[in-house]
């Protein structure tokens, strides 16, 4: 919005002129979305608290989670709030692909909502079914492909890490690959949420190298010098997975170990979303599987322990799926499962951007 209002003044005072660059708005969009958290953090948690949406925590978990019970939840809302005014604030809202991604948090945004109030606040224990929560999302993945087929000019063409030249078009199959992405994102994010800070970390390092990643996407010049396919318009998503970073760094703020607010399945979900969707805008969908590496290999070791505890007659692979409480059931304190899950991430966020130069 302030792109809209001051940047025309640019001509009376030349200063303005700065409202021109994605960089200086993506900068701004973190620092507002960081604030927000930070300031608004303690009114959430005594509000979510004073409502007692406190966390019920299952007993069939490690048995150092039940000091967590009551632990207030639906700490989401507040990094919603925080992306939604930091984007809204800097974002250029003449360009679709922000309304598409603002879209797309907000939708898994409400379908994370209902399943923590029905849990939360109705006490169904069990919340939605994972039948609807997961028809939901599918519907909402379908709907964002659907959009970006038919929009003119955008690709449907995959680019594959390592592999220049390697970028295979899946024609129609798009539509129904780019709601696999958006959906498996989500709920690989929901999994991972299972310790205190273990999801927002990954998240915003994954955010931070999208912001990246957007930039070069979006910038015509830098596109053809790293022979990466240019999406016109797509640089803008860089102000919005700023404003990712800056919420991410003001929940985990109150979300690091021992945790005061957790984000719930309308944080889990929506970040998820919010991810995949930046990945599908920015052409690099398959990367993702990288960068947030963190997120496959904990959705990987759910479906692993399944499937091998149904095929084996109840044997398990892991201690405990996913993986983080596999390490927790062998005396890790929480604490080192966090911060090696950070360290991990970070490292692959790194090595993501490294594959812009080694294609
Ligand atoms: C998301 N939710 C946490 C919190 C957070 C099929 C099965 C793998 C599903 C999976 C599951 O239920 N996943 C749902 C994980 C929960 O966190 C809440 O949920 C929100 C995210 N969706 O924001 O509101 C618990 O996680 C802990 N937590 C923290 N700090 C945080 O910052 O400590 C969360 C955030 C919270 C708190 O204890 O209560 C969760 O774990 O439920 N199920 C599981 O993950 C369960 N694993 C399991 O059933 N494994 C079996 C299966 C695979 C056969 C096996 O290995 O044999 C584990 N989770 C729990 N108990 N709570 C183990 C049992």
């Amino acid at each position: 919005m302030l792109y809209y209002l001051l940047y025309p003044f640019h001509t009376i005072f030349s200063a303005l002129n700065v409202f021109r660059y994605i960089t200086f708005r993506t900068i701004y969009a973190s620092l507002t979305a960081l604030l927000i958290c930070l300031l608004l953090g303690p009114w959430a948690i005594r509000k979510l608290s004073r409502h007692d949406v406190g966390q019920y925590v299952r007993d069939d978990g490690p048995a150092t989670h039940s000091v967590k019970t009551g632990t207030p939840t639906m700490g989401g809302l507040l990094i919603l709030l925080a992306v939604l005014v930091a984007t809204l604030l800097w974002g250029n809202l003449g360009n679709v692909y922000v309304w598409v991604v603002l879209l797309v948090t907000v939708g898994f945004g409400a379908i994370g909502f209902l399943d923590d109030y029905l849990k939360l606040i109705k006490r169904q224990s069990r919340g939605l079914t994972a039948k609807s929560k997961l028809g939901m999302q599918i519907v909402l993945g379908l709907l964002v492909g659907t959009m970006l087929y038919f929009r003119p000019g955008f690709e449907t063409h995959v680019s594959v890490p390592f592999l220049k030249g390697v970028s295979p078009d899946l024609g129609l199959g798009y539509i129904f690959f780019a709601a696999f992405v958006i959906v498996g994102t989500s709920n690989a994010v929901n999994l991972t949420d299972g310790l205190d800070g273990l999801a927002i970390g990954p998240v915003t390092i994954a955010s931070a190298t999208y912001v990246v990643l957007s930039y070069v996407t979006g910038h015509v010049k830098i596109a053809e010098y790293l022979q990466i396919q240019y999406v016109a318009g797509s640089g803008e998503l860089a102000v919005f997975c700023g404003a990712l970073v800056g919420a991410g760094m003001g929940f985990l703020w109150y979300n690091t170990y021992p945790a005061q607010l957790f984000m719930g399945d309308v944080g889990s979900l929506s970040l998820g979303a919010a991810l995949g969707t930046a990945a599908v805008i920015t052409k690099h969908e398959i990367l993702l599987a990288l960068v947030g590496g963190i997120f496959v290999v904990e959705a990987l070791s759910v479906i692993f322990q399944v499937g091998f505890f149904k095929v084996s007659n109840g044997r398990r692979i892991f201690k405990m799926a996913p993986l983080h409480h596999h390490f927790e059931l062998k005396g890790w304190p929480e604490p080192k499962v966090i911060v090696r899950f950070w360290i991990i991430a970070i490292f692959l966020g790194l090595l993501s951007l490294s594959t812009l130069k080694l294609r």
